[in-house]
């Protein structure tokens, strides 16, 4: 019974760390839920009326107790038989996490967890157990009957303390997630976001092709937190000190009121390789962060601003980036909600032109203004480039390389982006042919992707094609390739094709 207990508080502590909210005990009571017949259920509403979750909990707790000493009493006689039963119910909570609607294979770690916790207990419960059963043919003058007796409590102690300790931490940390997501959504009623409406002629709808701009649940995620911090932002302040005439400390309520701007802006990692997903764009709402540096008045040596997140992990970012009049945010909005709790909630920052780890800190609390030659942030230590912009590079999302297509017209197409200083052409090359113009989509600045379609007239057979971006300051992509580290990648996408 206290293996299973420590196995159970195993589980809702580390559901409670990752943030998951099914853990087994709920996946197996919300599973009970949906196969009791609807008689039972109309008599237990009858019966229990709105106290009959409480009954099943309280039920799930006797049933859980006799299966526990169930499985201790078949342990004691034979161990391999009760481990055997012990992974069964290990096997029906896991079938239970994974039948859940909203499961991902995230939800099956706590029940992992329980696993790991739950055998060695067993064993070693059982183990001492056994001991106390088998007084050996010693003279009770040593009493070896006692002191087995003493290591055997001092275990199911160990087990029952764990067990008290995991489900109250893992239910502290479950309940705080909880709280921070509503009031993520109160906020969503107070302040002021857009509807993230699709500027016209922006997208060209190409079956297969990514939309132009990336819902929320689709942006790519990248971040050194195992369970992204979670911040009320009544208990949000940003710090602005450093190289600065004035430190400055300002709360949420201040951030909104300096006025919030809705700026379409396109994000990519640095670790994205050619032809790759990490990228997305979106509509960021926020407030620019000249304007709060503003505020602290950084002194003309500066040249760094070195941004904090509430985990630790900092970037450095060119001071002149943040104040040379580029919409660079401290954002709140991701396309009209509040930002998504893993993209930095309540506030992040988001600078055109850079990669992410430059420039991106999510969750930020701290920005101190300083100089390059002062500091290493996070990925400058690991050996990442300390200034990251952007290369300008482009990508065909259809079709897909390996497709089979037919003759004839076939529509080519992708996005191809260069943030800040813009696409003015992309052209694409079929085998060793010419480069041939694509045809652009507009775009609301120069710091989001661009789609581009290219109308090609195929003919039978293998071919490969090619795609490079020109930007408006008249760099052509090179065809040099590097790979993401320790600047971001190069080179030109390329896909293979087969026409019938
Ligand atoms: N606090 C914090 N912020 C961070 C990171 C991180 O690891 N921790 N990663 C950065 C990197 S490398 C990128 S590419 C972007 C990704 O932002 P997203 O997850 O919202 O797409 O966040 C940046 N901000
Ligand atoms: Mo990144």
């Amino acid at each position: 019974m206290l293996a299973l207990a420590a196995g159970l508080a195993a589980a809702e502590l580390v559901a409670g760390a990752l943030a998951r909210g099914t853990t087994p005990f709920v996946a197996v009571g919300e599973t009970f839920i949906d196969m009791t017949p609807g008689w039972l259920k109309d008599f237990a509403i009858e019966w229990f009326g709105t106290a009959d979750k409480a009954v099943l909990l309280g039920g799930m707790a006797v049933v859980l107790v006799a299966l526990g000493v169930g499985v201790g009493v078949l342990s004691e006689r034979r161990p391999g038989a009760g481990h055997l039963a012990a992974l069964a119910l290990l096997a029906v909570a896991g079938i239970a996490v994974w039948s859940r609607p909203d499961t991902t294979g995230a939800d099956l770690i706590p029940v992992g967890a329980a696993g790991v916790v739950a055998l060695p207990a067993l064993s070693w419960l059982v183990g001492l157990s056994r001991q106390v059963d088998q007084p050996t043919a010693q003279t009770p003058a040593s009493s070896p009957e006692a002191t087995s007796r003493r290591a055997f409590l001092t275990a199911a102690t160990a087990a029952a303390a764990f067990a008290v300790t995991g489900t109250g931490v893992g239910r502290w940390l479950a309940s705080r997630r909880v709280g921070v997501e509503s009031s993520r959504e109160e906020l969503a009623a107070s302040i002021d976001l857009p509807t993230p409406d699709v500027p016209a002629s922006v997208d060209l709808g190409v079956d297969g092709a990514e939309p132009w701009r990336t819902p929320n649940a689709d942006f790519y995620r990248i971040d050194t937190a195992l369970s992204e911090p979670l911040i009320h932002p009544t208990d949000w302040t940003l710090r602005i000190h450093g190289m600065v005439e004035r430190e400055v400390e300002i709360d949420y309520d201040a951030l909104i009121e300096m006025g919030l701007v809705d700026r379409w802006l396109t994000l990519n990692c640095v670790s994205n390789e050619v032809g790759g997903g990490l990228i997305g764009n979106a509509l960021w709402t926020g407030v620019p962060i000249a304007d709060v540096l503003a505020l602290a008045r950084p002194l003309p040596d500066a040249d760094a601003v070195l941004s904090t997140s509430d985990d630790g992990w900092n970037a450095g970012t060119p001071l002149e980036a943040l104040t040379d009049g580029r919409d660079a945010l401290l954002a709140v909005g991701m396309n009209g909600e509040p930002l998504p709790l893993e993209h930095g909630f309540p506030v992040r920052m988001i600078v055109p032109g850079l990669y992410g780890y430059v420039s991106a800190t999510k969750w930020v609390v701290d920005l101190e203004v300083s100089r390059f030659d002062a500091f290493e942030a996070y990925w400058t230590t690991r050996g990442w480039a300390e200034r990251g912009p952007v290369k300008v590079a482009s990508r065909i999302d259809v079709p897909a390389s390996g497709d089979d297509v037919t003759a004839g017209t076939v529509a080519v197409a992708g996005v191809a982006w260069a943030q800040h200083r813009g696409i003015e052409r992309v052209e694409v090359r079929v085998d060793d042919g010419s480069w041939q113009p694509a045809r652009l989509a507009d775009v609301p600045s120069a710091d989001t992707w661009r789609q581009w379609i290219y109308e090609w007239d195929a003919e039978p057979g293998d071919h490969t094609l090619q795609v490079r971006a020109v930007t408006a300051d008249g760099e052509v992509q090179t065809s040099e390739q590097a790979p993401p580290a320790p600047n971001g990648s190069s080179g030109r996408h390329g896909i293979d094709v087969h026409v019938t």
